[in-house]
């Protein structure tokens, strides 16, 4: 089995710290988006989407999609549980880990890519060739304040965001944060709970991964 990966992206970080919870070693292989590798023939034929992470398996099935590989990886390996013990809990962790890419890295995402000139002609994450809108970067952050509104709030009432028990939902709304971070749409400082629950995800040695 192995990782197709971009060590700076978020989201191939997601699948990374989730196989470090579980405590599975995979290979690694590395392609850098703003070289434009993954867009480039070689990657195509591995995947056409042009996206990290993807999970190839040692039978040449290649999984798609961080949430797929979550799914995955959680019914080969079910100790520790990420993805919730009960109907209703996993229902909770799924909606919190949804809101958490679409709202939250999306968010961030629009903010960053519509701004940068690596990026230019790749609108969209894939062999898109879509013109960047500059339009988006002010949408990006407004949306993005948004998802911490709705985050902070939540996290005033759980300890961790999707259920009581440290999830999946956690680990893609740590990888949208530290992606924040990095773009310079860092936690809002009136977000209390956020920065709580964040010094505490941050703090598990998954976070270097
Ligand atoms: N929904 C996808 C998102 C994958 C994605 O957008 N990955 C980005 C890296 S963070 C990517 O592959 N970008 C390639 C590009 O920008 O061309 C997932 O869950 O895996």
């Amino acid at each position: 089995m192995k990782l197709h990966d971009c060590k700076m992206a978020p989201n191939p970080r997601r699948a990374r710290i989730f196989l470090a919870e579980k405590g599975i070693n995979v290979e690694k292989v590395e392609h850098s988006i703003l070289a434009g590798e993954t867009c480039g023939a070689a990657y195509l034929k591995i995947n056409s989407w042009g996206t990290v992470p993807a999970l190839e398996l040692d039978d040449g099935t290649v999984i798609r999609e961080a949430p797929a590989i979550f799914r995955y990886i959680e019914a080969e390996h079910p100790s520790p549980n990420l993805l919730g013990t009960n109907p209703k809990e996993a229902a909770e962790i799924e909606s919190w880990e949804r809101f958490a890419e679409l709202q939250g890295m999306g968010a961030i995402g629009e903010f960053f890519r519509n701004q940068t000139e690596a990026l230019a002609g790749r609108g969209l994450p894939g062999p898109s060739k879509l013109d960047l809108i500059p339009a988006l970067v002010e949408r990006g952050k407004t949306r993005a304040a948004w998802f911490y509104s709705q985050l902070d709030d939540q996290l005033g009432k759980t300890e961790y965001l999707g259920s009581k028990q440290y999830s999946v939902a956690d680990i893609t709304a740590q990888c949208a944060v530290d992606f924040g971070n990095a773009v310079s749409l860092g936690i809002p400082d009136n977000c209390k709970n956020v920065k709580r629950w964040h010094k505490a995800v941050s703090a598990r040695a998954s976070a270097s991964a």
